[in-house]
């Protein structure tokens, strides 16, 4: 179990208290020393600083506030308080549940969207908290489970946000101020648009520089750069693939002027004019927020075989007992770890799992290799591997209006060759800290009796569901096309068993 350091300290203050008082009974206030007035003087001095303390520490350790929001203190990137320093939140497994929990502390009635990606201006704190799971009941963020105080590989444009829905302007509906809607470029602009790359160090890399119609070149704001948009520039310029994606002045550019900000692509598209931005510039964050790319010929391409899933999902029912390894992996349903709390024979709870496998074919040009360089990656002692990547598969079961109805886990895995087509070497092992990735020609497979392998559906409803299977979601690495990265199934569900059918591949 983590430990909790809220408790700790509280109870290390009260244990201070009451030494504090036992050492004045017995040395200073039961002596009739002349001095006794100033003692007990001191002594109440002492007293009320401590308790003073001690309700400070009470009403700080888990504080929160909202930085960087614009519209008001509804909004912002989140920012916890923990050993008496504020530190930022990282968006990974940032949803709806966190933001409500979050809301509800700062006194809100809850939240209207959660935020990720930096969307209020990148972090400004360390990362205090990663991985924050909330089953949405905790009346603190800082009870929630995540993966202990400062532990965290998450980069500066990470920061969680949330937008808390609030009554102080009557007039409008239920919704605040938000940016505007997006435009396409080429609307917005119709006089034409030029791109260039400036700054790199070879002709394939560089800041974005876009001209808008008679307008001089500018730089362009990356506050929703991702490897989606790059991807774009990279193709529009005629230079392969996006391998990076900056988000910083690494290529200068600090005193060009923004021509736009918010740009927005799917990424497949063949000009960035044909992508969305804010029709008005609007730029958070500091003045080096500054997108930039770097382009590759080679590129890896990851496609998930929804044949081999079709052909291997079934039904498991697992006593908690052995899912502990999983558990602490984040594997099963958040109702599982309410069990463990509240439930002296919470390991005897049975749990409903979807097996499946999952294969995954790199069918480009260079191998595909973790977003996480080595000395950082994690040991996870249950499975005895190390995790490279952090969020290298989502699992997610989805019913017929959208919501995510059984928890998807964000998996991550030892990426390695298990299985090569005819003439290609396996070169990537994972055992002994071996190098991690997928070569050219080779797949990656978690079969379906691996650990952690699975959805945990156990609170799922019997019915008609659908199935959505991605690998690298995130778009963490640069790949020749997302668009074959998902299954996306249809999943029947009844009382005893479930097929999975109909894939088509899709984005994740
Ligand atoms: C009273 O306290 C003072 C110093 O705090 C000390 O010097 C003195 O000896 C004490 N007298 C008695 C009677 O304990
Ligand atoms: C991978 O396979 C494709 C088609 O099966 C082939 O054209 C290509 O040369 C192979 N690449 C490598 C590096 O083996
Ligand atoms: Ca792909």
């Amino acid at each position: 179990m983590r430990p909790q350091p809220r408790e700790a300290r509280l109870a290390l203050a009260l244990l201070l208290l009451l030494l504090l008082l036992l050492t004045c009974a017995f040395e200073f206030c039961a002596s009739d020393n002349d001095t006794w007035p100033v003692t007990r003087d001191t002594k109440a001095r002492m007293m009320k600083k401590l308790r003073t303390d001690y309700r400070k520490l009470k009403k700080q350790e888990g504080a929160l506030k909202l930085v960087g929001g614009e519209s008001g203190d509804h909004e912002g990137n989140v920012e916890i308080l923990h050993d008496g320093k504020w530190g930022s939140v990282c968006d990974d497994e940032w949803d709806d549940l966190e933001a409500d929990v979050v809301c509800r502390q700062l006194g809100f009635n809850g939240a209207i969207s959660a935020t990720a990606n930096g969307h209020f201006g990148q972090a400004r704190r360390r990362y205090w908290m990663d991985n924050v799971y909330c089953d949405g009941t905790e009346d603190e963020l800082a009870r929630c489970r995540f993966d202990g105080w400062g532990v965290s590989d998450c980069g500066g444009n990470e920061a969680a946000g949330v937008i808390c829905s609030h009554d102080e302007e009557p007039t409008a509906t239920s919704v605040p101020r938000q940016k505007p809607p997006k435009s396409r470029i080429k609307d917005t602009h119709q006089r034409g648009t030029a791109l260039r790359l400036s700054g790199g160090r070879v002709r394939s890399e560089g800041r974005i520089e876009i001209k808008l119609g008679v307008a001089d070149w500018g730089v362009v704001c990356a506050d929703s750069w991702s490897m989606l948009e790059a991807a774009v520039v990279c193709r529009q310029l005629g230079l392969g693939y996006a391998s990076v994606a900056t988000q910083s002045d690494f290529f200068g550019g600090g005193a060009t002027p923004m021509s736009i900000s918010g740009v927005e692509c799917r990424g497949s598209e063949g000009n960035l004019a044909d992508c969305l931005h804010d029709m008005v510039v609007d730029c958070p964050g500091t003045a080096g927020n500054i997108a930039g790319v770097v382009c590759q010929r080679e590129m890896a391409d990851l496609v998930f075989d929804h044949i081999e899933l079709m052909r291997t999902a079934h039904l498991e029912d697992r006593q908690l007992y052995w899912l502990q390894c999983a558990m602490e992996e984040n594997c099963v349903a958040s109702q599982a770890y309410k069990m463990q709390k509240e439930s002296a024979n919470w390991y005897l709870e049975t749990r409903r799992l979807l097996r499946f496998t999952a294969r995954i074919l790199n069918a480009g040009t260079a191998d595909f290799r973790p977003s996480v360089p080595k000395h950082l990656w994690e040991w996870h002692m249950c499975h005895m591997h190390y995790h490279s990547m952090e969020v290298f598969a989502t699992f997610d079961v989805i019913d017929s209006s959208g919501n995510k109805v059984a928890e998807g886990h964000k998996a991550s895995f030892c990426l390695e060759d298990n299985q090569c087509m005819p003439g290609v070497e396996p070169r990537y092992k994972c055992a002994n800290y071996g190098d991690q990735g997928i070569s050219v020609n080779c797949s990656d497979i978690y079969k379906h009796n691996i650990d952690c392998q699975w959805v945990d559906i156990s609170e799922l409803e019997p019915g008609h569901y659908t199935l959505k299977v991605a690998v690298n979601p995130e778009f963490k690495v640069g790949e020749m096309s997302f668009d074959n990265n998902a299954a996306i199934c249809r999943l029947l569900y009844t009382e005893t068993f479930a097929t999975v059918h109909s894939c088509i591949m899709g984005r994740p």
